[in-house]
């Protein structure tokens, strides 16, 4: 354990992104610097999920606009114990990108883990959650991983030699692009192989009606509104710049043709804005491209797990189909 790194009754945190923060900070800083300073500008979603920002997504997650969550949920409540049955009990759950652990906390139960390893970006967020599932489930020893999993998937010391089942829902795999969300998923399927009885167990949204998508990503009380524009605040701190959140307006629609929702920021007017002490202009209705968010047709979806080594799989579907569940086996 480093000097970072730090006990809380039956949970351990291990603090990935204290390490790599100290390490490689300034090029953190540059890859975002150059990301604002590129035409078009464009930063990773993954400086949304700020204290305000996981608030934030949290309420988009309750939005009437907002399918994909209450989708999930229906579905694996609906097949819970075919699910369960498929997985198997005992072995190691690790929730990626775990936030608030309400989707792990159902499964519990019903997978009875040898341990629960929660791996996420926002600190607070997942000390809090861990706290909570350390009292509902004293018999589980509960490990937190803060890192940043979005380039390399480096879990392997943090496991066991046991069996893991990979949690992975919300359709969070959409952030990646296809070709990304395809080496993301073979670095999976390389800690699965070597943990015979191990498997992935993924939700991914489907291509569907435009209407449905851009109201998802475009809901009338403006939260998601609110949770975009908030990274723009989140920036600030850690680049000591000066956007000005009024200067701004939210985008979020989907791209049909490149099967994806975008969400950017547009200027309301032509602006400045001091980035590391040198003026980044923007022009009136210039963006900031902030997400993508692709979305797959069940075959398609079952192809990528395919070329990434998964050769066994299950899924379940939300009508429409709306939604779909994998568990896939190496
Ligand atoms: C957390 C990446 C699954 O893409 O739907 C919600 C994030 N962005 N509304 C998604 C998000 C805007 C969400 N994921």
């Amino acid at each position: 354990m480093g000097a970072s790194d730090h006990l809380q009754g039956s949970i351990q945190i291990l603090d990935r992104l204290g390490t790599r923060r100290a390490q490689d900070e300034a090029a953190e800083r540059a890859a975002l610097l150059a990301g604002l300073r590129n035409t078009p500008a464009s930063l990773s979603p993954k400086y949304f999920y700020d204290e305000l920002g996981c608030a934030l997504y949290g309420a988009i997650c309750r939005l009437p606009e907002y399918y994909p969550t209450r989708t999930e949920i229906a579905l694996f409540q609906q097949y819970r114990a075919e699910i369960a049955q498929a997985i198997g009990s005992g072995k190691q759950f690790v929730d990626l990108g775990a936030g608030d652990c309400c989707k792990a906390e159902s499964w519990l139960p019903f997978l009875a883990p040898s341990r629960y390893v929660a791996v996420d970006i926002a600190g607070p967020e997942i000390t809090r959650a861990l706290t909570r599932m350390a009292q509902e489930f004293p018999g589980v020893p509960m490990l937190g991983v803060l890192t940043d999993f979005s380039r390399t998937l480096d879990l392997d010391e943090a496991l066991t030699k046991e069996p893991v089942t990979f949690f992975y829902p919300g359709s969070s795999i959409g952030n990646f692009t296809p070709d990304e969300a395809c080496a993301f998923l073979r670095q999976v399927q390389a800690l699965c192989a070597v943990r015979p009885g191990s498997g992935l167990l993924i939700g991914v949204d489907s291509k569907k009606d435009k209407a449905r998508l851009d109201a998802a990503y475009d809901d009338a009380l403006g939260v998601t509104a609110a949770f975009n524009l908030n990274v723009l605040l989140h920036v600030n701190r850690v680049l000591g710049s000066d956007f000005d959140v009024r200067g701004f307006r939210h985008r979020g629609f989907y791209n049909a043709e490149a099967g994806r929702v975008e969400m950017h920021l547009e200027a309301t007017r032509a602006q400045s804005v001091c980035l590391d002490g040198v003026a980044r202009p923007f022009a009136a209705g210039e963006r900031i491209h902030t997400e993508n968010s692709y979305k797959y047709l069940a075959e398609e979806f079952a192809s990528l797990l395919c070329s990434a080594g998964f050769a066994d799989l299950s899924h379940w579907q939300a009508p429409g189909p709306d939604y779909t569940v994998f568990y896939a086996r190496p």
